[in-house]
């Protein structure tokens, strides 16, 4: 054998054996992800945590880069006056939980490394099993309970828990090293346009089960338009069990049987009332195991394509939507609690949507749930975005445990309407390969919801835009970022471009847009005034009006967002500019412009 081949063989052997290991770890890390933990009982960890920073990684390392036995995890403390500990958790500074720590200490605006936080908390007075559920932590983290490791978590915007029933004592110190910093095989990668918020940026509560429990359960329409689906305990004592189903307004009372693997289907013999933005129908659903009861709130439609169409309920709808960042209105730094989520949800109703594009990355469970009460689809993505390592098998590992998780999570929330695998991906073999796989991994995780990508790599000629990036082929629906009369062209070309669609499939506009400082006034020539932007919108929609394969548009963004690429400081001090309203609640002349066009498109 040639040496070249000889190589060659190694490295195959090499991938396949490290995509094994690293399949066996996120198959550890995805395990456990508990359905609906609104519903359950449990005591909250949220509010000041003890923080120390540590961007030399002193916590965990000593000097010669060796493991400490003794690193902050422990949260030693001295037992006499000549002792040296050269940290001390009580004497630390405090950050709120859930929260990003760049918009609570002024010193850690740009800060990216490694936070340590450490909650005490008593044992609570609960017999059963208790489960540590964390949201969301940004974006590798370490969790430690009174000094021993529980495990390890990647992955900014998903949740994971820890079962900590025969852990827990008197007093329990539960410490966590949470690292922010960006990395070239991450997911994101080290480039990409929003805030690098670090923290516990979402809730962590100690969720209250018992021994044996309902972990997760899935409802969809079946062929015929009657609610099915499955449920799956787990526990010692998981198989023959009875659980019971009822949905009152269906006269829907279930008495199931698991099976030997905790696993039970059922199928409900009436047709609901289905859901649509209009009439955003939810059904009060309870799920009962020995007298627990896990209370859900559960609506039931159908999203399909026909050609060029998207289909609700069988009906062509074209989706009216914005995209939007988890960011705070008024208050900055990532959402915390839902009423921030509300104020985002209720200014796009405002604006006259029906859909809206979470991007780029799943947000809070809370806010996908206020969507559907109000009446919005979803898009929700994963952060696979510009130039992560396609070529990386550790790279895909981590992008489809993000995948499942957003899946598992979001599968009973009738308001997704899509999956989003991708934005702005370059076009070459390794990209279409990694995100190839992704498409399967939906389609075998949720066959109910359509599949996307948000492309920006489509050729033209001349006046002509051709829609011919390869993805096309594999996704349901082709989502395009076009950003005519701002990275492009002036805006009053934008209504002339024509666009061609090699794919027989809808299209969503999913961004357009430009910049602009609210109350900066200028004319359409003058970049950066509300003027300039107006006319941005005012000619891409123009545009829009002439494609005819275009299922809807969710132009980019509602609000404005930080990001350390804008510089100017004058401007745009560190925020992207294009939302349709400033961050702090001022609407500029576009929100106007886009509204209107989106009551025309209702009246349509
Ligand atoms: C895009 C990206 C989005 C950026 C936006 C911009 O195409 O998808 O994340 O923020 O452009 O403002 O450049």
């Amino acid at each position: 054998m040639s040496n070249i081949m000889y190589n060659k063989l190694k490295v195959n052997i090499l991938t396949i054996i490290t995509t094994f290991f690293l399949q066996l770890v996120y198959d550890l890390q995805g395990q456990g992800l508990i359905q609906n933990i609104q519903a359950r009982d449990k005591m909250s960890l949220d509010g000041l945590w003890e923080a120390i920073v540590d961007p030399l990684e002193n916590g965990l390392y000593n000097h010669s880069l060796g493991l400490r036995k003794n690193g902050y995890f422990m949260n030693e403390q001295m037992k006499n006056p000549y002792d040296r500990i050269e940290y001390d958790f009580d004497h630390s500074y405090r950050l709120n939980v859930p929260g990003d720590w760049n918009t609570q200490m002024e010193k850690l605006y740009y800060y990216e490394g490694t936070i340590w936080y450490k909650k005490t908390f008593q044992k609570p007075e609960r017999g059963g099993r208790k489960v540590i559920y964390f949201e969301g932590v940004n974006y590798k983290c370490k969790v430690y309970l009174n000094g021993e490791l529980l495990g390890d978590h990647i992955g900014g915007f998903s949740p994971f828990s820890f079962d900590v029933t025969n852990k827990l004592q008197e007093t329990n110190d539960l410490i966590l090293k949470v690292d922010n910093k960006r990395l070239r095989e991450a997911v994101p990668t080290i480039n990409f346009d929003w805030w690098n918020y670090g923290g516990i940026t979402r809730s962590v509560s100690i969720l209250f089960l018992d021994q044996t429990f309902i972990e997760d359960y899935s409802f969809r329409l079946s062929e015929s338009g009657q609610p099915e689906g499955w449920l799956r305990l787990k526990g010692d004592d998981i198989a023959n069990r009875e659980v019971v189903l009822t949905i009152d307004e269906l006269n829907a009372d279930l008495q199931l049987r698991t099976d030997e693997n905790g696993y039970a289907e059922f199928s409900i013999r009436s047709k609901p009332e289905l859901w649509t933005p209009d009439n955003p129908k939810l059904y009060e659903v309870s799920l009962g195991l020995a007298g627990l009861f896990v209370e859900d709130r559960i609506g039931f439609k159908t999203i399909q394509t026909d050609g060029t169409q998207i289909l609700l309920n069988d009906q062509p709808v074209f989706l009216r939507g914005i995209s939007i960042h988890e960011e705070a209105p008024f208050w900055g730094g990532r959402v915390t609690v839902p009423e921030q989520a509300r104020v985002l949800l209720s200014w796009a109703k405002e604006l006259g949507c029906n859909f809206i594009r979470l991007a780029h990355y799943p947000h809070n469970e809370f806010t996908i749930r206020l969507a559907e009460e109000m009446g919005l689809l979803v898009w929700s993505e994963i952060p696979v975005y510009w130039t992560i390592d396609y070529d990386n098998p550790s790279t895909y590992q981590n992008a489809e445990q993000q995948l499942f998780d957003m899946i598992s999570r979001d599968k009973n929330r009738v308001g997704i309407a899509l999956w989003s695998v991708a934005n702005e991906t370059p076009v070459t073999e390794a990209r279409l390969s990694f995100l190839g796989r992704l498409v399967d991994k939906v389609k075998e995780l949720d066959d109910t919801r359509l599949i996307t990508a948000a492309l920006n790599t489509q050729s033209s000629e001349g006046n002509k835009t051709i829609i011919d990036d390869p993805l096309g082929e594999y996704i349901d629906v082709i989502g395009i970022n076009s950003y005519c009369g701002w990275y492009g062209s002036r805006p009053y070309e934008c209504s002339d471009k024509v666009w061609e669609n090699l794919y027989n499939k809808p299209m969503i506009m999913s961004e357009i847009g430009g910049g602009a400082l609210a109350g900066m006034r200028g004319t359409v020539d003058d970049r950066w005034t509300e003027e300039y932007q107006a006319d941005v919108y005012k000619y891409n929609l123009e545009m829009l009006d002439e494609i005819d394969f275009l299922a809807g548009a969710s132009p980019w963004i509602l609000m404005d967002f930080r990001s350390p690429r804008r510089n100017l400081r004058h401007i745009q001090k560190d925020y992207n500019r294009k939302g349709l309203i400033s961050e702090n609640g001022i609407r500029k002349k576009a929100f106007y412009i886009l509204q209107e066009y989106y009551d025309q498109k209702r009246k349509q």
